[in-house]
């Protein structure tokens, strides 16, 4: 083995900053052969209309409630709420079983009315709408609410149960796992630097260039250095912003271009409607200004090598810590060399 460290030949670990959890590099693992299992490619909706949808314009949910004849986006209740607003308060502080109820509310968020529109292939002012319904959900739950977390399932492979394009927001009154964990990362960043950790990535990741994947005047996508899924991906603003709810109206326009760019490269990479879950994290809602914190998205897509290959974070994972077999430089690159005209366009 060559005795100089080159990270895109030999194992080494990476910090992820926001999490504090270490990720274990293995380029050389991406030549290994796979005959393990494959995953059905994801069956992309033709139609604008499905009558049997329950998301559909006018269609009738699982409630009986009837969707209005809506024209751009339509968020409801949902149905099967996974948090609920009148729960009894109630604390349990057993040094070993430890309880405390939550209260919220979850809504689901229908990006169109067109079924077989997911979100690159919208119109530009579609997509836009769709930005300031995320902003509009967030600042009317954060007047409510400590914690709003908007985010997408996309693909039955991530859990989405319906085909129809569709994000989800949930609200809660304390702060869920990942975002606490965040949260102190980001006050201790401050601490030392007196700087967002965020806005100090960013301008290192735009000087460095090989994990960015696309960009435009007020955000870029990269492909962070801690990186654990195959082609996971960053949103940034190149600007400070710590939360949704404050997005300025000159970078409504320029998100949804974004979103747009990151997500018709993804489907490019496989010919295929790819799957990922995406969600926002911006500060909390709790009366106060948060400089530490800079609003982003995360894209955790699960496939490897193809539409039908996914990683499985299993054994060491479950029982270690995450490990990827590509480099993030190498995910990037991969990305950054697609064509930004979504393959179904293209024709
Ligand atoms: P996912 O596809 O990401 O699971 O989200 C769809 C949500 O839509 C799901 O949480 C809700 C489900 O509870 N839903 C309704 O609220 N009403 C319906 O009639 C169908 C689905």
């Amino acid at each position: 083995m060559n005795s100089i460290f080159d990270p895109s030949e030999h194992p080494h670990r990476r910090l992820n900053l926001l999490t504090g959890d270490w990720v274990l590099v293995s380029p050389h693992r991406a030549k290994r052969p796979w005959q393990g299992q494959s995953e059905k490619t994801e069956l992309v909706a033709e139609k604008s209309y499905d009558e049997t949808c329950y998301l559909c314009a006018t269609n009738t949910r699982i409630n009986g409630e009837v969707n209005p004849d809506y024209s751009q986006t339509f968020v409801f209740e949902n149905d099967f709420a996974a948090l609920k607003t009148d729960s009894p308060v109630f604390e349990s502080d057993d040094p070993l079983l430890k309880l405390s109820v939550e209260q919220g509310c979850s809504r689901v968020i229908c990006f169109s009315p067109d079924h077989s529109k997911t979100l690159p292939l919208l119109k530009a002012e579609d997509m836009q709408a769709v930005v300031k319904c995320w902003q509009q959900q967030t600042a009317e739950l954060g007047e409510q609410y400590k914690w709003v977390q908007v985010f997408e399932n996309k693909g039955s492979i991530m859990g989405c149960s319906n085909p129809h394009p569709h994000g989800q927001v949930w609200a809660q009154s304390q702060l869920p796992t990942l975002a606490l964990r965040k949260a102190e990362n980001f006050d201790q960043y401050y601490k030392e630097h007196n700087r967002a950790l965020l806005q100090d990535y960013v301008q290192r990741e735009l000087k460095e260039g090989d994990r960015v994947v696309c960009e435009n005047e007020f955000w870029c996508v990269v492909v962070p250095f801690w990186a654990a899924w195959p082609f996971e991906t960053l949103l940034l603003p190149k600007f400070a912003i710590e939360r949704m709810s404050e997005l300025p109206e000159q970078a409504v326009a320029p998100l949804a271009d974004i979103v747009q760019q990151i997500t018709t490269r993804y489907d490019n990479l496989f010919n295929t409607s790819f799957p990922y879950s995406m969600g926002w994290h911006g500060a909390p809602f709790d009366g106060q200004s948060h400089p530490e914190w800079t609003l982003h998205a995360h894209f955790f897509p699960p496939l490897l090598r193809s539409a039908t290959v996914k990683k499985f974070m299993v054994g060491y994972e479950m029982m270690a810590e995450a490990q990827r077999d590509l480099t993030p430089e190498q995910a990037a690159e991969r990305l950054r060399a697609l064509s930004s005209t979504h393959y179904r366009n293209a024709q």
